[in-house]
């Protein structure tokens, strides 16, 4: 699997509309997608998969230079059911990973998501890739990161859960993450960011900038949970070596305050399975690590907070032939991921 900073034919993203996911109908999630779409576009062919029922207003809501196909989902998360695309023999090949809505009936996030779990084959047949199918694995896009060069991180809170592959012991895992990454030495994390709701997908806590490098959510706040959770990554990645025998820089990236939703955003929401989809006060999963490197720009995500300008900051100066924009992201991170969670690269051959 190339890593995400080698150069992308293009990007796959899926029109939001789910009124349990997205507040007030999207409106406003909708509008942020649309500014992701564009930096995106920029540099890479954009393709945004939207229902029968949104394909209009997704056209007319999407810039011209995007392709806007209509294809079904349950949600908007094509970076976990879009495919994982992988090169052999100077071809780009889909990899179409069973998927249960981050844990199916144990812990899973709705019901049902049999449209969401098609949609990788289809993409696969709209690009004209080869699919390999392992549908009897389930995997997020988001649940891994590789360098390109052999090295795959993940988290155990996730790859390990009750709700994914309850029958594979932790080798088994590994091993079919070898069989079809192409990597030979899987980083394991021990956990991802406080109130996930993924089981803590490493996208939101770490990610490759470049092969030996990573950036990781850091906080200084030793009352804060995620203190505990990032030192404890930390100490992992400290230890590791990666697959060309490298030991792995870290660069801390930090995290806004905790971000909280408001009654208002509640209220805009619809009930999921008859239980309030989110409560007010509830800290949602924000994290600067959330972002997509483009094949000219990097798209992260601001929060309003007083540290949005240096975490761009950090990641400018470690991506300085790519131009970083910031978009202000709250109302994607309401639906429990964000830029990165919301995109999939299709890379260049
Ligand atoms: O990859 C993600 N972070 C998506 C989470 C979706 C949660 C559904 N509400």
């Amino acid at each position: 699997m190339p890593a995400e900073f080698e150069p992308h034919q293009g990007c796959i993203m899926i029109f939001p509309e789910r009124a349990d996911s997205w507040q007030y109908g999207a409106y406003a999630a909708r509008k942020a997608f649309v500014q992701v779409a564009e930096v995106i576009a920029r540099s890479e062919q954009v393709t945004v998969c939207a229902s029968a029922g949104q394909y209009d207003n997704a056209r007319a809501m999407m810039p011209p230079q995007i392709r806007v196909v209509e294809m079904e989902s349950n949600d908007a998360w094509a970076r976990d059911y879009a495919p994982t695309f992988v090169k052999r023999d100077n071809e780009i090949r889909g990899i179409d990973w069973g998927f249960n809505a981050w844990g199916g009936l144990v812990d899973g996030l709705y019901f049902p998501w049999d449209k969401d779990n098609a949609m990788a084959r289809k993409l696969c047949d709209l690009l004209g890739k080869d699919v390999y199918d392992k549908r009897d694995f389930i995997l997020e896009g988001g649940s891994i990161h590789v360098d390109g060069e052999g090295t795959c991180l993940v988290t155990e809170t996730c790859l390990l859960s009750a709700g994914r592959n309850p029958t594979l012991t932790k080798e088994e895992i590994e091993e079919t993450l070898r069989q079809y990454l192409g990597v030979s030495t899987i980083i394991w994390l021990p956990c991802g960011i406080y109130h996930d709701e993924t089981n803590e997908h490493v996208d939101n806590i770490c990610a490759f900038v470049k092969p030996g490098e990573v950036v990781l959510a850091w906080t200084e706040d030793q009352k804060d949970p995620q203190y505990a959770m990032s030192k404890s990554c930390l100490e992992t990645l400290e230890q590791a070596v990666d697959a060309k025998g490298r030991k792995i820089k870290v660069h801390k990236l930090p995290l806004p305050k905790p971000v909280t939703m408001t009654a208002e955003e509640c209220e805009g929401l619809d009930a999921c399975h008859d239980e309030p989809t989110r409560t007010p006060g509830e800290r949602l999963a924000a994290s600067y690590v959330n972002f997509y490197i483009a094949n000219k720009h990097v798209v992260m995500p601001g929060f309003g907070d007083p540290a949005d300008e240096q975490a761009k900051e950090i990641l400018q100066e470690l991506f300085p032939e790519r131009e970083v924009v910031q978009i202000y992201a709250r109302d994607i991170l309401i639906g429990g991921g964000n830029i990165h969670c919301i995109t999939q690269q299709i890379p260049e051959c």
